[in-house]
């Protein structure tokens, strides 16, 4: 019993082909031409079996190297000598998992190529340590076979096959071409979890696909329903006390975590100029009549939005089912989001863009003080095509605010503040009012949102824009 290395093979014109998979660890037991590790280069996988039988001694390659020729791969203790080819199995009768086979070295063999083909097809996985043997002229007289010549014809391209052929050491390996495994590698699949359906047990880029849609159908249910909170027991470090999670709170929580997993966020910030609107705000608030509705900048922003939402429908939008069709709203209905005691309430102003500052200013107050007093109706809560949560009174720079899916933007309000606006000719004090919109990228573009919130900062720095 000795030492022995097993290094890589001739893996054709490829180099700096990268190791996708290790199939064995210190320790275990091979037997001969078992695989030890799958190469993968741009074109094809390899699969690169141990030429003798022994047990497995130290790995010397990681996931993810990139090996070239004579690179050691391990080192196996066996009482066989390297390097060495066997006979071929199909000779002695045993019949092929694949359609194609590699040509085996023999006694008589004619020597493969020199350099095994680069491999075009996505359905090939090759087996290189008999090509390695053969160049080398090293196979053994006495385990020559009858007919082992038969496959001795110079291998053309994509004709490498597997030498995956019952009657061999039990594999727990996967047969799947490249184009499998890469599709596997996007898609977090792990091959090994699959059922084949292909010929001689291959995966197929069909079991690949149907096993990532399985997954794909389950997770948004279990999603939806279980954020799945990690039970954690906190009195280890201090004194808790645990309080029950109001109803409220808890179908928030849930709600805003599907939003969050459903949609890719992205949120684009501006800074509108609302110096004259905050002028003109003040000046009416001091001119109103006693039982005359108070104007918040809450309603100034509700109606620009609404105004610029009726500009560019796509952001007052819906996906529809399957990703086809955009649903293109004819209304725009506003949700507010209003902190109560109980969590987070949306209720919704209809119609927004039909409606003047004063109207929206009453209505959004009495679906606040509603929501805080829970006396809305469910209808209330219902049908948004778009969402302003805004913070401004409690301060804050800016935030990004979750998107309430379906629909695909929520405009977050930080709180205006005095900044140095430069004119062209000087410095001057300017309220500045920043605006973040979350949007959801499947829907919008970066472009469209960049459209939007100049477009809504123009329209709240001026807004005789809303007449026209
Ligand atoms: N910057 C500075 N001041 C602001 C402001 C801002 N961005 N937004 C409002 N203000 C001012 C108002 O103009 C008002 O000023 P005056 O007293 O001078 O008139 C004052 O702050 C109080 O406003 P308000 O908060 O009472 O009323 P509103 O219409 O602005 O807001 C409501 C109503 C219901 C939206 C708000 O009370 C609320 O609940 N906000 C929290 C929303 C929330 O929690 N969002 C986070 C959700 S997570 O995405």
């Amino acid at each position: 019993m000795g030492q022995r290395e097993v290094r890589i093979p001739d893996v054709g014109q490829a180099s700096e082909v990268e190791v996708i998979e290790i199939c064995v660890k210190p320790g275990d037991q091979v037997s001969a031409e078992e695989v030890l590790i799958v190469l993968e280069s741009d074109k094809a996988s390899m699969e690169v079996p141990t030429p003798v039988a022994g047990r497995v001694n130290a790995i010397a390659i990681h996931l993810g190297d990139q090996v070239d020729e004579g690179d050691l791969i391990l080192t196996l203790e066996s009482d066989e000598t390297l390097p060495e080819s066997s006979a071929d199995p199909d000779a002695q009768g045993q019949p092929q998992a694949d359609a194609q086979r590699v040509p085996r070295s023999g006694p008589d063999a004619t020597p493969l190529p020199a350099q095994v083909p680069a491999l075009e097809t996505d359905v090939v996985v090759s087996q290189l340590a008999g090509a390695r043997g053969a160049e080398r002229g090293a196979a053994k007289p006495d385990r020559a076979e009858p007919g082992a010549g038969a496959g001795r014809e110079p291998v053309p391209d994509g004709q490498l096959g597997s030498s995956a052929r019952a009657g061999r050491a039990p594999r727990t390996k996967v047969y799947a071409g490249p184009a499998v495994r890469r599709m596997a590698r996007e898609l977090g699949v792990d091959l090994g979890q699959l059922q084949a359906s292909g010929a001689h047990g291959r995966l197929t880029k069909e079991d690949v696909q149907a096993y990532s849609r399985r997954v794909m159908q389950a997770a948004p249910a279990r999603e939806s329903t279980d954020p799945e909170i990690p039970e954690q027991d906190f009195s280890r470090f201090g004194p808790i006390e645990l309080i029950p999670e109001g109803r409220i709170r808890q179908i928030g929580a849930k709600g805003l975590h599907r939003s969050w997993v459903q949609a890719p966020h992205v949120t684009q910030h501006e800074e509108a100029d609302v110096t004259d609107l905050e002028n003109f705000r003040q000046v009416q608030n001091a001119h109103r009549s006693a039982d005359g509705v108070k104007l918040t900048l809450l309603p100034f922003i509700v109606r620009a939005c609404a105004h610029v939402l009726r500009e560019q429908p796509r952001i007052n939008g819906s996906l529809a089912a399957g990703g086809k069709q955009y649903v293109c709203k004819q209304y725009v209905h506003i949700g507010i989001a209003v902190d109560t005691d109980e969590g987070l309430i949306v209720p919704v102003v209809r119609d927004a863009d039909t409606k003047g500052i004063r109207q929206l200013a009453e209505e959004i107050a009495n679906l606040a003080e509603r929501a805080r007093s829970r006396n809305l109706k469910p209808q209330e809560i219902q049908g948004g095509s778009f969402t302003v949560s805004s913070l401004g009174v409690l301060g804050g720079l800016g935030f990004t605010p979750i998107i309430h899916v379906p629909q695909v933007a929520i405009l977050g309000v930080a709180r205006m503040a005095w900044k140095q606006q430069y004119d062209g000719r000087e410095f001057l004090p300017r309220r500045m009012l920043p605006l973040s919109l979350s949007y959801d990228h499947r829907a919008v573009n970066g472009a469209e949102a960049g459209r939007f919130t100049t477009r809504l900062a123009a329209v709240l720095a001026d807004l005789r824009e809303l007449i026209l």
